[in-house]
């Protein structure tokens, strides 16, 4: 595991948004600061588009995380990757213990799953076969993120976890744009989440970034 700093390029109010809650909720529980230095890249600049960070993600976009030299680019991935590295902060169930299947389980359903759902359902798209679609359709999704929460309060049940950051930012993000309705259990569940000291202080941070960043 690299011993340096890791460095995470950072865009508020965007996808990045995840991995930047998730530095803070590492920050809570380790004696330590949050543990990635912040790195902004302004995505309405085009710097994404620099072939030094393309280098890093291919993809150009936001996030990236670089520890050493690993590179990790996803948000769900390195939202894992952050969890595994600071085993301290309890983010993660450890090797073997029987709940990482339902935490990777369920992390990984929220970028499959409910992003492209979501995005479906904002942009009309209508599908004409869900059984060759991953992500089925809406009412699937809709149903098995219910199954999902139905453990409460938090995916792990009373263990907070990087799956609730990776789960709680996507379905915050879908109620926000209108994706997902607004009313139980998906509200309560964002509910508490963004009630998180965590939280609530990598949004006080964003804002500072957004004046940082001249937007
Ligand atoms: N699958 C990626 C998606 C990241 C993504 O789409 N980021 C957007 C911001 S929300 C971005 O960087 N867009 C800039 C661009 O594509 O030029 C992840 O989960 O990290």
């Amino acid at each position: 595991m690299a011993q340096t700093r890791p460095i995470l390029y950072h865009m508020p109010q965007t996808r990045s948004g995840t991995t930047h809650w998730m530095n803070e909720e590492l920050g809570m529980n380790e004696e330590l600061r949050a543990p990635c230095e912040i790195r902004l890249i302004n995505l309405k600049a085009g710097e994404q588009t620099k072939p030094s960070y393309c280098a890093l993600n291919p993809m150009a976009k936001a996030p990236t995380l670089v520890h050493g030299d690993i590179v990790v680019t996803e948000a769900a991935a390195i939202c894992a990757y952050l969890a595994d590295a600071f085993p301290n902060a309890k983010l993660a169930p450890p090797a073997k213990d029987p709940k990482r299947g339902t935490y990777f389980r369920w992390m990984f359903f929220a970028p499959s799953c409910i992003e492209p759902m979501m995005l479906d359902k904002l942009s009309g798209q209508t599908r004409e076969n869900a059984a060759a679609i991953g992500h089925g359709d809406y009412e699937r999704v809709i149903a098995a993120i219910k199954t999902a929460l139905s453990n409460g309060p938090y995916i792990l049940g009373d263990t907070f976890s990087a799956a609730d950051v990776v789960f709680g930012s996507t379905l915050n993000f879908g109620m926000m744009f209108g994706a997902i309705p607004k009313e139980e259990p998906f509200a309560s569940y964002v509910e508490q989440l963004m009630a998180r000291p965590a939280a609530k202080r990598a949004s006080e941070k964003n804002e500072i970034y957004m004046k940082e960043l001249g937007l």
